[in-house]
């Protein structure tokens, strides 16, 4: 079993100078219990730790290492482009290559804008949809994560108010006040809304399949209500396509389940593991954004060389071998399938949510659907399972509300050993 005396003594020492010890909260375990552990350096499908261990990866940095950790040709373009500088604040031929094969790849837009995390990508879709229209409010979905801009950090309002209330201090009700919340896979929800605020709803902004209460892919006709309510009532929709973008197929969620958005977001794999966001849309919405049009967005790091040849590495290796997304949904079943038997012959209620490379399992009977159903999974359970998994070496995301992202470099043997710990783990139960 491992042990982590020199991750625990990193975590105290890290607590000291960065506020809970890490740079994103989801790190800290706060959710599952007990110490982060720290990772010195990943390898393919493999993490290893500061106490010299190994552990099988199933987040691949919450979705970009898609290829597996230090792919050679990725790293190759890194240290070639960084002898020759590694940011100029300058355009570069580098930024129009990237740009030219995302506009060929992802259906439905015909220019891109790159900044350099998910969270502006969706902030700066929101801006631009919100100047394009005239319109000020936004519908997004309960359980769905955007990034941290205050626009998203909204929970549902008290009672029968259909406006938002923040959920972070430091958001205010004036912004709150122009975000409406949803329920996932409910279109009533968001006909109600139309039907309050019809025209001063600029978009909606919906993860096409829902990473972020694990993974929630919509319900038949869902999307495609969505895309009838937005016709209907001169509204955009807006895909946020972060985690799924270039995951799902290398056209995104668009090309896999035939459905058109008004503006994609994008982050993760589209920077190959350095920092790398984009928004992307035809070109009559993309013409209203500084510098050709009045919505102001910047940069200084936006498009930056490093950045963009990590990602245009990336993006190359997926559009050259297409059998990555057969390789990927047929490794994702096959983990699908073991942990569904041995979940059965135990005799556990379980959920497993999947669609393409994104999995979650939820200890509950019931379908997880939406946010309330995803948060009824029995959690102390799951972090009891995410310990026991983490102990044998299989490292899975730290909370029930997190999807497992598979890489291409994981093996049948991995998977095999990953079950083999989630037999073992079952015993103990
Ligand atoms: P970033 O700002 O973290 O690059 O992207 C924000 C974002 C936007 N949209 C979706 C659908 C996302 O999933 C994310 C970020 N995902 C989380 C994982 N659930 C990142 C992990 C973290 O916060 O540390």
């Amino acid at each position: 079993m491992n042990t982590y005396q020199r991750s625990s003594a990193l975590f105290a020492a890290a607590k000291k100078v960065i506020p809970g010890g890490v740079n994103s909260p989801v790190r800290a375990f706060k959710s599952v219990g007990g110490t982060p552990i720290f990772v010195e350096k990943a390898q393919g499908a493999y993490l290893f730790d500061a106490d010299h261990q190994r552990y099988i990866d199933y987040i691949a940095s919450w979705g970009p290492m898609i290829l597996g950790h230090a792919h050679a040709p990725v790293i190759e373009a890194i240290q070639a482009q960084a002898e020759k500088g590694t940011s100029y604040g300058i355009p570069t031929a580098l930024e129009t290559e990237i740009a030219a094969l995302v506009v060929q790849a992802v259906p439905n837009i015909d220019k891109v804008r790159f900044v350099n995390s998910g969270t502006e990508a969706c902030m700066s879709a929101v801006r631009l949809a919100r100047g394009y229209t005239g319109r000020e409010k936004i519908i997004k979905f309960a359980g769905c994560y955007h990034g941290h801009s205050d626009a998203f950090l909204i929970q549902a309002g008290s009672g029968a108010v259909t406006f938002g209330a923040p959920n972070s201090p430091g958001v205010t009700q004036g912004t709150a006040k122009d975000t409406l919340l949803a329920r996932y896979n409910d279109l009533a929800s968001v006909e109600e809304l139309f039907h309050q605020h019809a025209d001063a709803i600029a978009a909606i902004i919906i993860e096409p399949v829902a990473g972020n209460m694990g993974c929630i892919p919509p319900a038949e006709g869902f999307l495609e209500g969505l895309r009838a309510l937005c016709d209907q009532h001169g509204a955009l929709l807006i895909f946020d396509e972060v985690m799924t973008g270039f995951r799902l197929a290398l056209g995104g969620a668009q090309e896999r389940l035939g459905i058109a958005a008004d503006i994609v977001t994008f982050g993760k794999v589209i920077g190959g593991g350095l920092p790398v966001g984009a928004f992307a849309a035809r070109a009559e919405i993309m013409k209203e954004l500084a510098p050709e049009g009045p919505v102001y967005q910047a940069g200084t790091l936006s498009g930056n060389p490093l950045a963009m040849v990590a990602g245009l590495t990336t993006l190359k290796a997926l559009q050259d071998d297409p059998e990555i997304y057969v390789r990927l949904d047929e490794k994702t079943a096959h983990l699908h399938h073991g942990m569904h038997a041995l979940l059965e012959s135990k005799g556990l209620p379980f959920q497993i949510n999947r669609l393409g490379s994104m999995l979650s399992l939820h200890f509950t009977d019931q379908p997880v659907t939406d946010f309330d159903s995803a948060a009824a999974g029995n959690n102390p359970h799951f972090n009891r399972y995410f310990h026991a998994m983490l102990d044998r070496g299989v490292y899975l995301p730290p909370s029930a509300f997190e999807s497992y992202f598979l890489n291409d470099a994981l093996s049948y043997n991995d998977l095999a050993f990953t079950l083999e710990a989630f037999e073992e783990w079952l015993k103990t139960v």
